[in-house]
């Protein structure tokens, strides 16, 4: 395929959100996997070693359509994982800008794909990571009930984040089934969109903003660190939880699954569930003297409260072979203590 000049256009593979905690983990494995196309998107500009591992690397809003045209114009994108979001605390405090860059940023990209594909006459993967956040449980009770949640149950989401996310599998879904159904000139498959959610994402290397899971992340950092850390939500609030390099693992196998073998757009995907106070005990096994107590802010207590126990993956696990990694235990013992004491030296 060439473009508006006649140039040849070169292959890639886009990365939004590329910055991101994410986007770190998904950059170094498409690397150490060989990948030399990648295009990486960020509003900010990406540090050294990310600029290292791309072709080429751009700051911009992925809500600013004329940039996403112009990228897609210059490359020809067969993959694209679209990482760019505002997390769900950050997006309690601007619901609308929110929705911009969750839903519309996430609509034009989809279109622009969609036309791409088109254009060359193929199909391009759009790989999107939703949310935990996708569920909304209505009382702890009903949530000590439901234990480990399938992907269809319980999607009533209390924040503009969980909603956010909900409407984009949707968007995704019509995208890849039904896009422009009744038009004449109809092109069927022209998006094969691959969603899964994430839990609570745990990662030795980087430390998360804006997100209401955050508590597990900062708990481990900050005993690393040697500083008292008072998490937000109470002692037996209880979420699913993994590695960043799990979650980062599970998003390349989904996206490299065969497209027949997989019976649905959204899956679920976690390592173990655990509760504040289960974090903070294992947290000590490794860090004796760390400080940790708790100072419950109600309403991201709320919301901890309105996500599932835990996640049921079994749809991920006959599709397209997932399988967690880690119990807690070993998630600590093997990944994030050796991390996090590498990263500060301790
Ligand atoms: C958040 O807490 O908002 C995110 C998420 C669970 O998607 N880490």
């Amino acid at each position: 395929m060439s473009t508006m000049s006649g140039a040849r256009r070169s292959s890639g593979v886009l990365i939004t959100g590329a910055g991101g905690e994410v986007g770190h983990g998904l950059i170094r494995a498409l690397h150490e996997h060989g990948r030399t196309d990648i295009i990486a998107v960020d509003l900010r500009e990406m540090d050294d070693e990310i600029k290292g591992m791309c072709a080429q690397t751009f700051v911009g809003d992925i809500c600013d359509k004329a940039l996403l045209a112009r990228l897609l114009s210059m490359f020809e994108i067969e993959r694209i994982f679209h990482l760019a979001a505002l997390l769900s605390t950050r997006s309690e405090y601007a619901p609308e800008r929110a929705h911009e860059v969750n839903v519309v940023g996430t609509l034009n990209l989809l279109q622009l794909a969609a036309e791409q594909a088109r254009s060359h006459g193929g199909s391009v993967v759009f790989v999107y990571p939703s949310s935990i956040a996708a569920y909304g449980i209505g009382d702890p009770g009903t949530k000590a009930g439901a234990g480990a949640v399938v992907e269809d149950a319980y999607l009533e989401p209390t924040t503009m984040y969980g909603c956010n996310k909900l409407a984009c599998e949707h968007l995704g879904r019509y995208y890849a089934r039904h896009y422009r159904q009744l038009a004449q000139d109809r092109v069927e498959g022209l998006i094969d969109f691959r969603c899964l959610r994430y839990p609570g994402l745990i990662s030795a290397d980087t430390v998360p903003a804006g997100g209401t899971s955050d508590y597990g992340p900062e708990m481990v950092h900050a005993a690393a660190r040697g500083e008292a850390y008072a998490c937000f939500v109470r002692e037996d609030s209880r979420i699913p939880f993994m590695t960043m390099g799990e979650a980062v693992e599970a998003t390349l196998l989904l996206a490299g699954a065969e497209r027949e073998k997989l019976t649905r757009c959204v899956y679920n995907v976690a390592g173990f569930s655990a509760s504040a106070g289960e974090l903070a005990a294992e947290v000590r096994r490794h860090f004796p003297d760390a400080q940790i107590t708790y100072e419950v802010d109600q309403q991201r207590q709320a919301i901890i409260d309105s996500w599932p126990a835990d996640m049921d993956c079994g749809s991920a696990a006959r599709d397209w072979g997932f399988a967690p990694r880690f119990g807690m235990a070993e998630a600590f013992s093997e990944v994030l203590v050796p991390g996090v004491k590498k990263r500060y030296g301790v």
